[in-house]
């Protein structure tokens, strides 16, 4: 690390919270106690795309315990969620608390009950009528991006093609998304137990969306179980809560149900793109074209355009392509919004490079691994600007590869498929190189010293099970010299800590926890000038650009001749993180990261029929993976800091669901190749695999 001293970075200290959650001691906002709160019961679209007529509510007004309904017509005007513009956006969508005039997906929310107990404010939802003249919906491109570099190559020795699909997924944290809201009659005023990984955001955007004084908002962020970017943006259901709050002057409690969660919280991925790499006679990479096809929905989150840019200007990833054409558009639909979803489009570069790559690998006869070590910038390229507007940072890229390949006994792996193929066994080996860009921007951090040899440091960044408080607990230690236990570390609440941004974009150490080891350095520098205690550093960090966390993936996969299950005999990886604060914790990262790119790639998937009703409503439909279901992950890492902030850390937190489902695929390819299957799509249920088996083709 960049400091003097390393006493507590780089230990694996046991994460603060971990005793009380285990207890059953956890605070989430579901168990935040209110006063005699209203309970909301939302009447939600059955249909994707309607013109809304009359809603009858007066018989649900007659329900035991209803204290109110609203209806969208009679909402007030109220303001926009704000929208990140990674990439232009033609036509600003709508967003609406409840329906107004039409709805537009199924699950959106057309009128509200307030009752006074929750099972009567569903009952009372029941009651309310609503009539709908089913419409039809064209989808619509709305944004569009695109990048080209250099001249088109004259001629190539090889050509591969691929379109990967990647399947619609729904986050499912273990905690739905919740929201307690206490009004405070003295002040007018409300505190918001909110369920988000964003907290400040709330506050801003509940603030301009209702038109009312930040100062009259405090946001608390309890124990958030869970989030994956699904709760980094206000919900329609989150605001109406706050207004209803407002409008009632009493307090409000919504909690989603799972289904809630699988129509009407956000879904990620389902992006479809397409490629051609061309290669000359020596694996060379000549040439890159691309085009990324983004479902967006009716209404956008905040991050909602962040997948269609990623999964486009992410490319050729850690590769040196001297032409590049990529486009990337965001299709809006009227199916369930998406958002980011961990990763939020690196999966799908990485993805599509990848497969690129293997193709071109059988196209040309060369090893995958010798291919792609032909091509990855050596360190002595970096920092490199790409044509599609990043920088990358430093490393050593293949590296990770000949560590993968001496790590996994690849020769050994190589002669085992050999000899098992003899036997007619379907055996493969995929791997996959990645790179992860954690975000750029800025965050805040305030540092205060006592003089008792006590220290609180409060932070704008914010956890969601991460065991944050535990890593900033280990920066500061070392920089203030105290030990961990003497530091209180504060987030999640918009009075105790500074303005910030928030965790998402695997940016929280690099840059929250930089922000905390440069309020340390400044409190030592007060010190050491005599300033009286407590001292306080109040700090806002913008680091240099974005850190670039990378590594590669080496899967083992065997399919059953009879009936097309998938196994992954041996799963290996090689991340490079940057400095590490705890290498259990980023060891927990990379496994829970993995147990999702596992999931995309071989169980999970959201499904709609043509008429846009869901048909993957519940876990009973929708598979995701359970502990039992997640191989065993075999980790290396290695530690090159990154130029890019002070701390020298890299993101590390999306790395397995960026790494693996390409790794997955490539396995799953390999195995089939002998049969002649040359493209799957994911999920990679026995069904597909068998169906693939049968045709020997592409399915
Ligand atoms: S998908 Mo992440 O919370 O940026």
């Amino acid at each position: 690390m960049n400091g003097p001293i390393s006493k507590y970075v780089g230990q694996s200290l046991a994460p603060r919270e971990t005793p009380a959650l285990i207890k059953g001691a956890g605070r989430f906002a579901d168990d935040i106690k209110l006063d005699a709160p209203l309970y909301v019961g939302f009447i939600r679209s059955q249909v994707a795309s309607a013109a809304i007529g009359d809603i009858e509510i007066e018989e649900a007004q007659g329900g035991e315990g209803v204290v109110a309904v609203h209806t969208g017509a009679r909402m007030p005007a109220l303001g926009e969620l704000s929208v990140n513009p990674v990439i232009p956006l033609r036509t600003p969508l709508r967003f609406a608390c409840l329906a107004q005039g039409s709805v537009t997906s199924i699950g959106q929310p057309i009128a509200a009950v307030l009752a006074e107990s929750p099972a009567q404010a569903l009952d009372a939802a029941d009651l309310v009528y609503a009539e709908l003249d089913e419409k039809s919906h064209t989808p619509k491109q709305i944004a569009a991006q695109s990048w080209r570099t250099g001249t088109p190559p004259q001629e190539s020795a090889h050509s591969a093609a691929c379109t990967v699909r990647h399947p619609r997924l729904a986050p499912s944290p273990m905690e739905p998304r919740a929201i307690a809201v206490r009004y405070i009659r003295k002040s007018a005023s409300v505190t918001v137990y909110h369920s988000t990984q964003t907290p400040h955001r709330t506050r801003s955007e509940l603030a301009s969306i209702l038109n009312i004084e930040p100062s009259r908002i405090h946001v608390i962020a309890p124990h958030v179980g869970g989030a994956f970017g699904m709760k980094a943006s206000l919900y329609p259901e989150d605001v109406f809560a706050v207004w209803a709050a407002f409008h009632h002057k009493r307090d409000i409690r919504w909690t989603a149900t799972r289904s809630d969660e699988f129509t009407s919280a956000t879904h990620g991925r389902g992006i479809t793109s397409s490629g051609t790499l061309d290669i000359d006679a020596n694996g060379i990479f000549l040439s890159l074209s691309a085009d990324v096809q983004a479902p967006i929905g009716p209404w956008l989150p905040n991050s909602a355009l962040i997948p269609a840019w990623n999964a486009a200007r992410i490319l050729p990833t850690g590769y040196t392509v001297p032409h590049l054409d990529i486009k990337t558009r965001a299709i809006q639909n009227n199916l369930t919004p998406t958002g980011i979803y961990r990763g939020a489009g690196r999966p799908e570069a990485n993805m599509l490079m990848e497969r690129l790559i293997d193709k071109a690998a059988r196209a040309s006869g060369i090893d995958p691994f010798d291919i792609r070590r032909r091509n990855l910038l050596p360190p002595s390229a970096l920092p490199h600007d790409t044509g599609t507007g990043n920088r990358l940072d430093s490393g050593d890229y293949a590296r990770a590869l000949d560590l993968l390949e001496k790590r996994s006994d690849y020769t050994r792996l190589k002669q085992d498929r050999h000899t098992r193929r003899a036997k007619g066994e379907h055996v493969g080996i995929g791997i996959a190189f990645y790179v992860e860009p954690s975000g750029s921007g800025w965050e805040s951090a305030r540092v205060t010293l006592n003089d008792n040899g006590t220290a609180t440091v409060a932070s704008g960044s914010s956890s969601q099970g991460h065991a944050r408080e535990t890593a900033y607990a280990q920066i500061a230690a070392d920089h203030l010299s105290l030990p961990p236990d003497s530091i209180t570390v504060l987030l999640s609440d918009t009075d105790t800590t500074p303005t910030g941004i928030g965790a998402l974009a695997s940016r929280s150490t690099a840059i929250g926890g930089s922000a905390v080891l440069e309020a340390c350095q400044e409190i030592k520098h007060q010190q050491a000038k005599g300033a009286p205690y407590p001292i306080t550093a109040d700090i806002i960090y913008e680091n240099k650009g974005q850190a670039w966390g990378y590594g590669a993936y080496l899967i083992q996969m065997s399919i059953c001749a009879d009936t097309g299950t998938p196994t992954i005999e041996r799963a290996f990886c090689v991340d490079d993180t940057g400095v590490q604060v705890n290498p259990a914790l980023v060891k927990d990262q990379i496994i829970g990261g993995f147990a999702q790119g596992f999931g995309e790639a071989m169980m999970e998937h959201i499904e709609f029929d043509g008429d846009g009703q869901l048909l993957t409503g519940s876990f009973m439909d929708y598979a995701m993976p359970r502990a039992l279901d997640v191989p065993p992950l075999e980790m290396h890492s290695f530690e090159s800091p990154s130029p890019m902030n002070t701390l020298g850390a890299k993101g590390v937190g999306e790395a397995g669901t960026i790494g693996a489902p390409a790794a997955i695929l490539n396995a799953a390819l390999d195995a089939l190749a002998p049969m002649g299957v040359t493209d799957l799509n994911m999920p990679l249920t026995p069904c597909t695999l068998w169906s693939a088996m049968q045709k020997g083709q592409t399915t």
